[in-house]
């Protein structure tokens, strides 16, 4: 061991961890760029990792083919009682989950170095902020660590001053026996996967996967699951949502925090430049929310990360051209195509594509190949402060202040544009029946219709019907200082299949239609599915939709809401008593409007 760790807490468990994982070697982490270089380095020369000539300091990775994307079904919330993980978890009892995962652990880190990451989720010493420790045997999750979360001396020194931490175990699950070759991305095979979550004693255990959420456990597993059923122990909120500051022409700042499903385009609107002029968006968030009540009452927002993970296929000048000037150094890329003057390259990157790559499996590609270059999931991860319209404020401790909420997902029909919440209690019914179609964000089919409440179903950790509960709690707290609650869909095709709306920095028009709805320069129309803007006041200049398109984008069609309150009552009946009565009169007003 490199360092002597003064918390004790700390230091046993990491004893703990060596006598049972029975790793080579074991090295405290500092988050140093030297860590980083020479960590680099050593996967350079292993194979894993590969140089690209085109971006300063920026490397590509592939993974395994079974190791793409994370795992639902091998997820776990593991609580004394199953009721309290609810039905949309996967279940299993602690003592039954550790003993199974104890035996995997026993010498799986054989042949390998165990890293011990000290980080922070939000900036180090925010009264927001919260402290973890990864122990992975993945140089690969290191480097990651290093962009997603601070790792730092810092966080050391307030371990060693005798602050808490939240312990996330994790191993790759492939020992090496002595003299065995390692692979390009060694991981165990799909059914000895479990990403464990034991909420009652915020423990995180994760086996068997190198991949995004499944390896790098300060962002779903403990920024989300973790913290979600810790915030509604201590009366805060932990959100899938992405956090962004918009600027009206008079200088007028309101800040959004938007909850899509993964793949859905969250990173896209963080970053969005809008089409209407005057005004400014700036990213404060991409991917997750804290929020806690401020001084003044109202609902205050950090984002815990400390980079982007984000989806690269889709990803272009034309989509997210801040995205791209996030992504020309100093990124790991993992699953994209490697072009032969040594860059990367993904579907949907503007440009034609090359002629010839390596595609994401490590083969010969052409266009002629019929296949994807890059994985639908490839991802790139990249610094937070690397952002051109990073705000100022992105790591405030305190965080900025919520106007509005946001709710959505992917639906190519029925679901208008944008409509608004009459008040709170709606606004959570809107949230917890929000639908959207499946992406690849999870390894499973895609395309599937599924209701994902808040975005939050495979990362709340706690019974879902709970944490409805805990929604109207926060609206009693926060009172007429809530954020106003909206609900957006950018997917919506028309009947030969093309997308309806242009997106991007177009939503631009629905965000400011938000904001003129919470400073009372406009009006609405009542629907019967929420408030929806006035005629002439979605700000349609120089777009070019055509008129009928805009109408159909907006149209509400009565008998096929109606014909989707048989599936919310399955929805809402999954919980049983643990609904709460609010979320079953939101219904019944609902069908009572539908007429
Ligand atoms: O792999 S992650 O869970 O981090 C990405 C996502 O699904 O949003
Ligand atoms: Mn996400």
């Amino acid at each position: 061991m490199n360092v002597t760790v003064k918390n004790e807490k700390l230091n046993q468990w990491i004893r703990e961890v060596a006598d049972l994982c029975q790793p080579d070697d074991i090295y405290i982490c500092n988050g140093s760029k030297e860590e980083y270089d020479f960590m680099m380095e050593k996967m350079i020369k292993s194979g894993s990792a590969v140089p690209l000539k085109k971006r300063p300091n920026s490397f590509h990775f592939r993974s395994d083919p079974s190791d793409v994307a994370r795992v639902e079904d091998r997820t776990y919330i593991s609580t004394t009682s199953q009721d309290d993980a609810g039905p949309t978890n996967n279940w299993l009892a602690p003592d039954e989950l550790k003993k199974t995962m104890l035996d995997f652990y026993k010498g799986c880190m054989k042949g390998r170095t165990m890293y011990v990451i000290p980080f922070s989720m939000g900036p180090i010493g925010s009264p927001i902020s919260k402290i973890g420790v990864e122990i992975s045997d993945s140089p690969y999750v290191v480097v990651n660590m290093h962009i997603m979360t601070r790792v730092s001396d810092k966080v050391m020194g307030l371990l060693d001053g005798g602050a808490d931490f939240i312990p996330c175990l994790h191993s790759i699950g492939a020992p090496l026996a002595e003299g065995q070759e390692d692979v390009q991305w060694p991981c165990a095979p799909i059914e000895n996967k479990y990403i464990s979550h034991f909420p009652e004693d915020n423990l995180i255990w994760s086996y068997g996967s190198g991949y995004g959420g499944n390896a790098l456990l300060g962002k779903k597993c403990l920024a989300l699951r973790i913290a979600s059923a810790m915030a509604r122990r201590e009366g805060w909120m932990a959100e899938h949502m992405l956090i962004l500051r918009l600027t009206d022409p008079e200088g007028k700042q309101y800040h959004i925090a938007a909850a899509f499903p993964s793949a859905c385009g969250k990173t896209n609107l963080a970053m969005m430049q809008p089409s209407v002029p005057g005004w400014k968006c700036e990213c404060i968030g991409d991917d997750i929310a804290w929020m806690k009540t401020g001084p003044d009452g109202r609902l205050y927002a950090i984002n815990p990360e400390n980079g982007f993970f984000g989806v690269a296929p889709g990803t272009s000048y034309g989509t997210n051209p801040m995205a791209m000037d996030s992504i020309k150094e100093n990124v790991i890329f993992t699953n994209c195509a490697v072009t032969d003057d040594s860059d990367v390259w993904w579907e949907g990157m503007d440009g034609d594509a090359p002629a010839h790559a390596i595609d994401w499996k490590g083969n010969d590609w052409t266009p002629e190949s019929g296949t994807d270059a890059a994985h639908p999931n490839a991802r790139f991860t990249a610094p937070a402060a690397q952002c051109p319209v990073i705000c100022e404020d992105w790591e405030k401790p305190g965080g900025v202040p919520i106007d509005i909420f946001i709710f959505g997902g992917r639906r190519s029909t029925l679901v208008p544009l944008v409509s608004e919440a009459y008040n709170w209690d709606h606004g959570v019914f809107i949230g917890a029946t929000a639908g959207s179609e499946t992406t690849a964000a999870n390894i499973g089919s895609v395309g599937n219709f599924r209701r994902d409440p808040f975005a939050m179903t495979p990362f709340c950790g706690y019974n879902m019907g709970d944490y409805f509960k805990h929604w109207f709690d926060m609206g009693n707290k926060l009172g007429d200082k809530a954020p106003r609650c909206f609900y957006v869909n950018w997917f919506r095709k028309s009947e030969d299949g093309k997308f309806l709306w242009p997106g991007f920095s177009d939503n631009s028009r629905v965000l400011k239609w938000m904001c003129e709805r919470v400073s009372g320069k406009v009006g609405a129309d009542e629907t019967p599915i929420g408030l929806v803007p006035k005629d002439g006041d979605l700000d349609t200049n120089g777009l070019e939709v055509s008129a009928k398109d805009m109408k159909e984008i907006m149209s509400i069609d009565t008998d096929g809401w109606k014909a989707e309150i048989p599936d919310i009552e399955q929805h809402f009946a999954k919980f049983g008593d643990r609904l709460p009565e609010r979320l079953t009169k939101q219904l019944e007003e609902f069908r009572k409007r539908l007429g």
